[in-house]
């Protein structure tokens, strides 16, 4: 990454006075812990902050343990601002109704990693070897000279070990480790925040999980492992879509498996695709050819199609890739 856009988004940052900071919708940590690491920041140099995302606002249970999280608020009740801060967010569409606000800010600092970044602010700081945001935003606090306390790395420690599968994918770098090596020094405390994230599912979420893993499917022609989360099981349950975050790491573990995925039907009744790759595949363009996003390794779609025939799309486009 070029430094010179860093120290542009550093000076742009320092010269506005309030400042609406957002991220994608349906957050996950790595969107929660860079917006909360930076308008740490921000709120202790003296800026008005608003923290907020473009859909109602609901923190997904595992997350609600991160400091800061009650600052986030809905859109509705932030102040007027010059700037507009966009972190973790490939593009407009995962602004939400943000992007409508969008010609409302003077400027608009679009940091982010994904590769499908559509360049949107008016400054972009992207970084496409970063592993996460949170990666991205512990070098634009140095290159502000902030003091990155205890708090604020931990954020960014649960960014990096969320968007990397806890150091497992193949977009962690030396880079990600001395990142996260740094991040300990500051006082972070892995343990504490691997049993947060890790090992804080309910017992009825694990008893659920038990039946997500009974009624997954193998598909031997594109090495795609399977399984499906229906609205009556949201009922029966009483969970939230949130708590099955985790599921598809658990399908993705089988040998035989080169992809996961899992399909959860939404209230609105359409279906909502997580996919995860070992890296042979590349489901970050299937996604995008669904009309959805995100990395090689892991991306997603939302689809109109029935289970089986969004299945059926989905092996197809993994059976193209994989060479046979
Ligand atoms: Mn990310």
């Amino acid at each position: 990454m070029d430094k010179k856009v860093l120290v542009e988004a550093a000076e742009a940052l320092a010269n506005a006075s309030s400042i609406v900071i957002t991220t994608h919708i349906q957050p996950d940590g790595d969107a929660l812990g860079s917006i909360l690491a930076i308008s740490r920041h921000l709120r202790q140099t003296g800026k008005k902050v608003c923290l907020t995302w473009g859909e109602e606002i609901r923190i997904p249970a595992h997350y609600q343990w991160m400091p800061g999280i009650d600052e986030i608020v809905e859109y509705g009740t932030c102040i007027e601002a010059d700037l507009l801060l966009a972190l973790d967010c490939a593009n407009e569409q995962r602004l939400g109704f943000i992007a409508e606000k969008l010609p409302l800010f003077k400027t608009v600092v679009n940091i982010d990693h994904h590769i499908d970044n559509s360049a949107f602010g008016t400054l972009n700081v992207l970084d496409f070897e970063a592993s996460a945001s949170c990666e991205i935003v512990y070098d634009l606090l140095k290159a502000m000279g902030a003091a990155i306390d205890e708090v604020s790395a931990t954020l960014l420690y649960t960014g990096i070990v969320t968007d990397t599968g806890r150091f497992q994918y193949s977009n962690t770098t030396a880079k990600t480790h001395d990142t996260a090596s740094e991040l300990i020094r500051l006082g972070v405390e892995p343990n504490e925040i691997f049993q947060y994230l890790y090992e804080n599912m309910s017992f009825a979420s694990l008893k659920w999980l038990g039946a997500i893993l009974e009624r997954a499917v193998f598909i031997d022609e594109s090495g795609l492992v399977f399984s499906y989360v229906c609205a009556e099981d949201l009922k029966a349950t009483g969970a939230s879509l949130g708590d099955t975050e985790s599921f598809i790491d658990y399908l993705r573990v089988a040998r035989e498996a080169e992809v996961a995925a899992i399909l959860k039907e939404t209230p609105e009744g359409k279906l909502k695709v997580s996919l995860r790759s070992k890296g042979v595949v590349d489901v970050g363009s299937i996604a995008r050819e669904g009309g959805g996003g995100g990395h090689r390794n892991a991306a997603g779609l939302t689809t109109d199609k029935p289970l089986d025939e969004a299945v059926a799309w989905i092996s197809a486009r993994i059976s193209a890739q994989v060479p046979s």
